[in-house]
Order: C-alpha cells, then structure tokens, then sequence
C-alpha cells in the first residue's frame, strides 16, 4: 500500500486545549496515528517505509525564513525563561492595535499564531519537519512510477499559512509537496483537500499562481472553523483566477452531499489539466467525528477513494485530521483500499 511513516509523529505531544470553554485532551494527539499503525497492521500492511531526509530548502520554498526560524526556535527560548509546559498563543494584534516585528515571546507567539488551539511543544519542530520529509519521500516515490503513496503523519499541515500557524497545522505539508513536484518538473499540480475543514493555508499561498490549483471540499466557513476564509466566491486572483474552488458544504452533510460536490471537484481538475495530485486526507467527515459534523460513514470512505483513483493521476496522500480515534483507522484505509481498487 506505500506508507511512509512518520516516526517522529509522538514528539509533538499537547497537553490540551480549551474546548468549549474547558480544557481537555488534545484532539490531534499521538494515539491518532497508534491507532491508524494498530489497524493498518490488522488489515494485513506488514511494511512502513522510511522517509529521507529532503533538508530545509524545500520548506523554505513556502515559508519564509522568519518564519521557519521562529519555529525552531521558539521553545528553546521559552524553556530558557524557566517553562516547561506547552507555549500557548493569547494576545494578537487585531485591527485597532498595531502589527509590528516583536521580540517579546508572547507576543512574538501573537504574531504567529492564529488560533489559541494549536500548542507548541517541546518536540513541535522536530515533528513537523519529520512530517514534511515524509511527505516528500512519498512524492519521490510516486514519482518514481508508482500510481500512489500515503505519508501517515502528524501534526496535520492545511491550515499552515506562509507565516502562521494555527488548527493544529506548523508546515503545510501540502503546499511545500505541490511545490516539490513542480520543481520535479510537473507542470500544473492539484491539492484536493478532502479533509472536512478548509484547506485555507494552502489557498492563500497559491492564490495567485495558475501552477497549482487549490481545490477544497468542507464545512461551510459560517459555522466552522477557520470561518474566516473558505467561501465560494474566493475563485484565485491575478494568474491565479479560476485556480481555487471552494466546496462549502452544510452542517449535516451526507456522504451523498459530498459525493455531488465532488463531482464538480472533479470536473475541475479536468478541466485545469493537472498532471499530479495532493490529497489532504482528512477523515473527521465522519459520523463519529467529536468536532465535525457531516455523517459519513466508514464505507463511504472507499468510495472517496475511488472517486479520486478515478482522476487518473499519480497521488500522494498526506495525513491531515480525524479525531473519532477508535475508527480512525479504518476510515483511513478504506480510502486507500478504495483507491487501490479503482486504480487497477
Ligand atoms: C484541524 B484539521 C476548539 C477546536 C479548535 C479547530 C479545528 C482544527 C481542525 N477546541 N480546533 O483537522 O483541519
Ligand atoms: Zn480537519
């Protein structure tokens, strides 16, 4: 099935974060991926590949360097200050106040952070970077002839922008493979971002260029997260007009739903002639899922993979959410199995 594996994916460990008000475990947690190796093995997977390491330049090819540095080394400057729990984003300069370059840490943390739910831990960086390696290891490997390969990983990446952080996402594993690809010489590559919130880090990097099209299928942005971007009528600007297509879909969706919105996806990526393919998979689309609400259930899954093995295109999976931890699992390889399946 062409796994690669993130091996670092437990260094980066939350304490928790405030859910309604309280705080709880993390949702995006090490037992996620525990859970997705328990019941790969089960079904049969017995080999995990290793990534290689691809260095920093491709991730500097998204990120600025300010950026990147600020990551490597914001928890050593917190630990010199005496802390050893998670760094914790609270104060941001919003409109009224004034953006500028800071030095203090929390507010260097504010100038970063876009939400208050994405801890910084001691081993943040390591796995972040471990995560996109991965994910380039698998490029290189579809790249090399083979029709499809999935870089399990954590934490996620999509909501990563140029420069800030936030919903869990340091690196946007997406944006740094489609650029990756290009630089491997393909010529239009497409992200398709199943998973069920926004892909909006990936649309505000490329939401100029025609080379990438950005494609996303989610939650409505007016009664889900990141709620500030992922409308319809953000279709690209400049040359990249007509290169982004958000699917907004409503709370409650069925699998149905998804499967209509898809099909315009689809026609899409046709229509734009792209010659590779990035899929954010996510799989909190599900019933189950504690901070989604669409009602997909573990069956559907094989079909989405074989609605997307059906685009014809050499495919990279990369982990993205999924926080119902019993069938996430499952979920998971049903898509890949579903891909398998069609793409024979
Ligand atoms: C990450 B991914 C409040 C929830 C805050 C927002 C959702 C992040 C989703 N406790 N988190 O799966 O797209
Ligand atoms: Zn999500």
């Amino acid at each position: 099935m062409n796994i690669f594996l993130n091996n670092k994916y437990a260094k980066h460990n939350a304490q928790g974060e405030i859910h309604h008000g309280e705080i709880v475990p993390a949702f995006e947690n090490p037992s996620r991926l525990n859970n997705i190796i328990a019941c790969f093995k089960e079904n049969g997977v017995e080999e995990f590949l290793q990534p290689t390491d691809h260095g920093i330049e491709p991730i500097r090819k998204i990120h600025p360097d300010h950026y990147v540095t600020f990551l490597q080394t914001i928890w050593d400057e917190w630990a010199a200050g005496g802390n050893t729990k998670d760094i914790v984003p609270y104060v941001w300069p919003v409109p009224g106040l004034k953006r500028m370059h800071h030095d203090d840490l929390p507010a260097k943390v504010g100038n970063y952070a876009f939400s208050s739910d994405s801890s910084i831990t001691a081993g943040t960086w390591e796995a972040a970077y471990e995560g996109v390696q991965t994910v380039l290891s698998a490029l290189d490997f579809v790249d090399n002839g083979n029709r499809m390969a999935f870089a399990l990983t954590r934490p996620p990446g999509h909501h990563a922008h140029a420069a800030a952080y936030g919903g869990y996402c340091f690196l946007n594993n997406g944006a740094i493979a489609a650029q990756y690809a290009l630089d491997k010489g393909y010529k239009k590559v497409c992200i398709l971002d199943v998973d069920y919130h926004h892909g909006n880090g990936a649309q505000d990097i490329f939401y100029e260029r025609s080379d990438v099209l950005t494609v996303s299928l989610h939650g409505h942005p007016a009664t889900n997260f990141p709620f500030y971007l992922g409308y319809d009528h953000e279709k690209g600007e400049g040359d990249g007009k007509g290169f982004n297509l958000n699917l907004g879909l409503a709370d409650g969706s069925t699998f149905a739903d998804w499967e209509n919105a898809f099909v315009t996806a689809a026609e899409k990526v046709k229509q734009v002639g792209a010659d590779f393919m990035i899929v954010p998979l996510g799989v909190d689309t599900y019933e189950g899922d504690p901070i989604s609400k669409f009602k997909l259930k573990s069956e559907d899954f094989l079909q989405m993979g074989r609605l997307l093995a059906e685009l014809g295109l050499p495919t990279v999976f990369q982990m993205e959410g999924g926080y119902d931890v019993g069938p996430i699992g499952q979920n998971v390889y049903n898509v890949l199995q579903g891909f398998e399946d069609a793409a024979k």
